[in-house]
């Protein structure tokens, strides 16, 4: 920025710091990758291998193969038709170096090339070379092999030709090093890649991804001929689908709608949306577009068959149980929201609800066996709901003759304002106990709760509102849920799960994210949601230490010697209200964990298989995941 003191004489260029093109990228990778942490880091992959999905689904390429190389580097080859690297005829370089070396100028050389492209931020592989302290990019192309190498954005030699080749085989490959003075950590997670490719794949039916990890030898391959039909019965997989997918596709005003259905005999719902490939995690006019198409449709159907009973249903009643998943390809998707991840084009809502309802109407009049399930299905979960309102609303009656209709086990923190407040919720009540006497009633309010919370992923709705504790945590929170939540209502905007650090904490803990998950996922969404992290021991030398982990414990030690004295925690209960305070809820010293969902994919695969009821897939999970201390959803 100039100054606007700096003016006449003493004003020089040299003054002006320009941040021009890949220099701003460096000096602010999160505006172009969202973040430095390992999200951002992932980015840098899924950026290049965007680019060879777009010309695998403009038809010249059917095979992405993607290697973490043990030298710490990633290489993504496809056989597409190999950037160009005729001249570019402005710049007069190969057409390769200005897509790898001038910002935004990327693989779309020109808007024509391909109609719609995936990458949420779509900017192109000269954002991953100049966050790479080295990189090597190879074309195939013309029966000549071409090379050139870059450090952070500049190149280091020109474009040379390194070989020959048949003049079928032509292809791109990248291979880069990220830097590791911009990004804290450079290890990839092949789980990660995984879950993010197999959607691609689902997303872009016919593409193969292979991924490969040469330090473990690991491989998975990536292939779906039937695309979204196939990745909604692979979402429904451990549970029991009522019907075949209903699947349609269909192009509107440019905007490419494809939408495979089926429900499962369970209660959840799970509609996930993507725009362009990308998971729209908080939904949008796609998501609400085709949600009015589905509720329309099938009263439509219940009433021609005069199969309404108590009124129309509701979108609640109709998605109980419906596994939904809505791509669209929108040329210029508008998007919003905290993480921008929520379409706002509004064309987009009709254009979906009209494909889809007349898509929904056909399918039922042509399969009427598996429309009448449906409405059944739908019909009985409004019986439920119904019966579950008058529970709500009895626990509703009971608490107002207690005065503030707040639950009785509440303790109420004197703030009113959302921003400043706070809650914990405790398991059992003796941790409930030192909780309340260590706060600051000021902000922090205690819920505690009685006894292992209700495993949601297994229970009926009305089991659900009708049980209690449950329907103190929603009580206390205030938003409401379903159709009724309203995140103007929330009381405090920190909610914090305290349980002991245990494997039944951990339990418990999994229990709360389900319900959270299942019944309030905005407030994840919104990273409302925190775990705090209690710590193991106190070490007492020269004042007391509190650590969180065993490795920790070892340093310690070495540090302070074996003679300074250990305590270990059996749970929360046992400390006195001040260490409680010290360790676990004083805002300046405590540890919290915010609850992030990084992929809804993954996130419901996480509680179908932790809560649901296939026992077998829950052991496999577990035993494949027995190291991870923790699981991150
Ligand atoms: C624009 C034009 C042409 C190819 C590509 C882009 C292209 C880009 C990438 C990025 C990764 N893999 C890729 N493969 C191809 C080809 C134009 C022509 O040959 O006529």
């Amino acid at each position: 920025m100039v100054d606007k003191k700096e003016s006449g004489k003493s004003y020089s260029s040299k003054n002006i710091k320009v941040l021009e093109g890949l220099e701003g990228v460096r000096h602010r990778p999160a505006m172009y990758i969202g973040s430095t942490s390992k999200n951002g880091l992932h980015h840098l992959v899924y950026e290049v291998v965007d680019n060879s999905v777009d010309e695998a689904m403009a038809g010249y390429c059917d095979k992405i193969e993607v290697t973490l190389n043990k030298n710490g580097s990633v290489t993504v080859k496809d056989n597409g038709r190999g950037i160009p690297v005729e001249p570019h005829p402005i710049y007069k370089k190969p057409a390769l170096e200005i897509a790898i070396t001038k910002l935004h100028a990327g693989g779309k050389f020109d808007k024509g090339t391909y109609a719609v492209s995936g990458g949420l931020h779509g900017v192109g592989i000269s954002v991953v070379s100049a966050l790479s302290k080295h990189m090597i990019a190879k074309v195939r192309r013309n029966g000549k092999i071409y090379q050139q190498e870059y450090k952070i954005g500049k190149t280091l030699c020109n474009l040379k030709i390194v070989g020959k080749t048949d003049k079928d085989d032509t292809g791109t490959e990248i291979t880069f090093f990220p830097d590791d003075t911009i990004f804290p950590t450079t290890e990839f997670d092949f789980n990660v890649l995984q879950t993010r490719f197999r959607e691609i794949a689902f997303l872009n039916k016919g593409v193969r991804i292979i991924l490969k990890e040469e330090k473990t030898g690991k491989k998975e391959t990536f292939h779906y001929e039937g695309g979204l039909e196939e990745f909604v019965k692979w979402v429904n997989k451990t549970k029991d689908a009522l019907h075949k997918p209903i699947y349609f596709t269909k192009t509107n005003n440019g905007v490419v709608v494809e939408v495979a259905v089926q429900y499962n005999s369970g209660y959840q719902e799970n509609v996930l949306g993507f725009v362009n490939t990308i998971n729209t995690v908080e939904g949008g006019t796609h998501v609400v577009g085709f949600k009015t198409a589905l509720t329309r449709a099938i009263n439509d159907y219940s009433n021609k068959n005069k199969m309404t009973k108590n009124g129309n249903l509701t979108g609640d009643d109709v998605r109980e149980g419906l596994t939904a998943i809505i791509s669209v390809k929108v040329p210029e998707p508008q998007f919003e929201g905290q993480t921008k991840t929520k379409l706002g084009n509004s064309e987009v809502k009709g254009i979906v609800d009209s494909v889809s309802m007349v898509s929904l109407s056909e399918f039922f009049e042509e399969n009427p066996t598996i429309a009448r399930r449906i409405v059944n299905k739908a019909l009985d979960s409004q019986k439920a709901r119904n019966a579950a309102k008058k529970a709500k609303d009895l626990v509703r009656r009971k608490s107002a003759f207690g005065g503030s209709g707040l639950p009785g086990k509440l303790a109420d923190c004197s703030k009113k304002k959302s921003e400043e407040t706070e809650i914990y919720i405790v398991e059992g009540d003796s941790a409930g106990g030192s909780a309340k006497q260590a706060r600051n009633n000021q902000f922090q309010a205690i819920l505690p709760l009685r006894g292992k919370p209700l495993n949601v992923e297994k229970a009926s709705p009305i089991k659900v509102f009708s049980n209690e504790e449950i329907s103190n945590l929603i009580t206390a929170i205030g938003t409401g849920v379903g159709e009724q939540f309203d995140a103007q209502k929330l009381r405090y905007s920190k909610i914090i799960i305290m349980a002991d650090a245990d494997v039944d904490g951990a339990h418990i803990k999994t229990l709360l994210l389900t319900f959270f998950f299942r019944f309030m996922p905005e407030l994840i969404k919104n990273g409302n949601i925190y775990i705090a992290v209690s710590p193991l021991y106190r070490v007492r030398k020269r004042g007391d230490h509190y650590v969180y982990s065993d490795e920790e414990l070892k340093e310690i030690k070495k540090k302070l010697g074996e003679n300074a004295s250990v305590l270990r925690f059996k749970g929360l209960g046992e400390m006195d209200p001040e260490q409680l305070w010290d360790t676990t809820m004083n805002p300046k010293t405590r540890m919290l964990k915010k609850v992030t969902i990084e992929d809804v994919v993954q996130a419901d695969e996480v509680f179908s298989k932790l809560m649901g009821d296939d026992v077998s897939a829950r052991k496999q999970f577990i035993a494949e995941r027995s190291a991870e201390a923790q699981i991150d959803i």
